[in-house]
């Protein structure tokens, strides 16, 4: 789970009666252009007093999701946990003043989920020396200009890095020890400021304060070190091929990451359990995104699609979790996940998304035995052979009644 959450989350999308330009919420103040003093006045009305970590990782949780990734600080500045390097914080400068990290942290121990931390390390919009951001492809901002808002010069960037990325940075590991950071570029300005010495520096810093913490790729999305962890992909970017370093997409519910109250471009859980399959089948993850509001909730929309995706996964995750990616081609009918078996065979996840319950599906090229075949969420056995072209396996007409089923067939090796 991603979550995007911030001072943001109170307006939503809509500033001063109107839908603001950008179409993510969390742009709000690059996109309006709105005065620092006037934008910090958002932290007055932060009292998010719905807000239970344990409801939010517990939500998590159950729709099988194993980590958890939260914006501990975004664009505008704003820091989720009391940061002794910025005042502007949610204990020094809400009336909350609750440590929302802490208690996240605590959350996730309970349950067993890995948590990480969102910091954007290039871009900072409270005038502290990160980068502002003057619109660009993509990221339409409104043309009202407003001369606060000055890129930095390079003195001011290296001060911003030195005293409050690299410091801020060695904070949340210091005081909450996650397992990963994903930090964010998308914009060829990024080039302007992050440079090759400035990621390795940053890269080097968290794996000398920590053994298990990971690093993603798009520290500097254009030229990404060879000493990052794992990749990730563009937003809602879904590739046709794995890659050799372990990889994930993050991606939307709706459009926007963050709360927007006009947003109601939700997609269906169904594609939402394509995407999380779609990239299982070529070795990657899925993370996906919810946008609490400024009191603290999950929006109904957001909690069905968890729960139901949750569903799915009780009967099927086995095809998902400690998976690999398909052996053969991407096939037409649907998608394919694979296990080593303790006792050496392999098992395929056969997930049929276009197959007319009662007709047989190829899997081509394979030329081993098969053993065994079953429908993960019935139990109903099924027929497999191989045949010249491959493995033929029945699809048995009982499919009719399941949402994206699963055949697991046990091969012999
Ligand atoms: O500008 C951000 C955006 O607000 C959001 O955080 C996404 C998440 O991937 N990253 C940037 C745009 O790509």
């Amino acid at each position: 789970m991603f979550i995007h959450w911030g001072l943001y989350s109170n307006p939503a999308g809509v500033w001063e009666g109107k839908k603001i330009t950008h179409e993510y919420s969390e742009w709000l103040q690059a996109s309006e252009w709105i005065p620092r003093s006037e934008y910090r006045k958002l932290a007055e009305i932060f009292n998010p007093v719905e807000f239970d970590a344990d409801k939010w990782i517990a939500e998590a949780a159950n729709a099988g999701m194993k980590y958890f990734l939260i914006t501990a600080k975004h664009h505008d500045g704003f820091c989720l946990w009391p940061s002794k390097f910025s005042a502007y914080n949610v204990v020094d400068a809400t009336p909350f003043k609750r440590d929302i990290l802490g208690e996240l942290a605590a959350a996730c121990r309970k349950h067993d989920i890995k948590l990480g931390f969102y910091y954007s390390h290039w871009m900072d919009w409270d005038g502290t020396g990160g980068d502002v951001c003057l619109g660009g492809e993509g990221y339409p901002i409104s043309k009202k200009q407003n001369p606060e808002y000055v890129r930095p010069t390079q003195e001011e960037f290296q001060n911003y890095w030195e005293h409050k990325s690299l410091a801020q940075i060695r904070e949340l590991i210091e005081l909450y020890d996650p397992w990963f950071f994903w930090f964010d570029s998308w914009d060829t300005k990024i080039k302007d400021y992050v440079t090759p010495a400035h990621q390795d520096q940053l890269i080097e810093l968290v794996h000398g304060l920590s053994k298990k913490c990971l690093v993603n790729s798009r520290i500097n999305f254009l030229e990404p070190s060879e000493k990052c962890d794992f990749l990730s992909m563009m937003d809602n970017h879904f590739p046709e091929a794995g890659f050799s370093k372990p990889w994930e997409t993050s991606g939307t519910l709706n459009h926007s990451w963050g709360y927007h109250a006009l947003d109601y471009t939700w997609k269906s859980t169904e594609q939402l359990l394509k995407f999380l399959i779609g990239n299982t089948s070529l070795g990657g993850n899925y993370q996906l995104n919810v946008g609490p509001t400024g009191e603290g909730k999950f929006q109904p929309a957001a909690i069905k699609r968890l729960r139901e995706i949750g569903c799915w996964m009780s009967v099927n995750g086995e095809s998902i979790h400690g998976t690999q990616g398909s052996p053969v081609e991407k096939v037409p009918w649907g998608r394919i996940t694979s296990r080593s078996l303790p006792d050496g065979n392999t098992r395929l996840y056969l997930h049929l998304w276009e197959v007319s319950p009662g007709t047989a599906v190829l899997i081509p090229g394979l030329k081993c035995k098969p053993l065994a075949a079953k429908v993960l969420e019935s139990g109903q056995t099924t027929t497999a052979e191989a045949g010249q072209d491959g493995i033929w396996v029945s699809a048995p007409r009982e499919l009719a009644g399941l949402v994206l089923p699963v055949i697991a067939l046990d091969l012999q090796q």
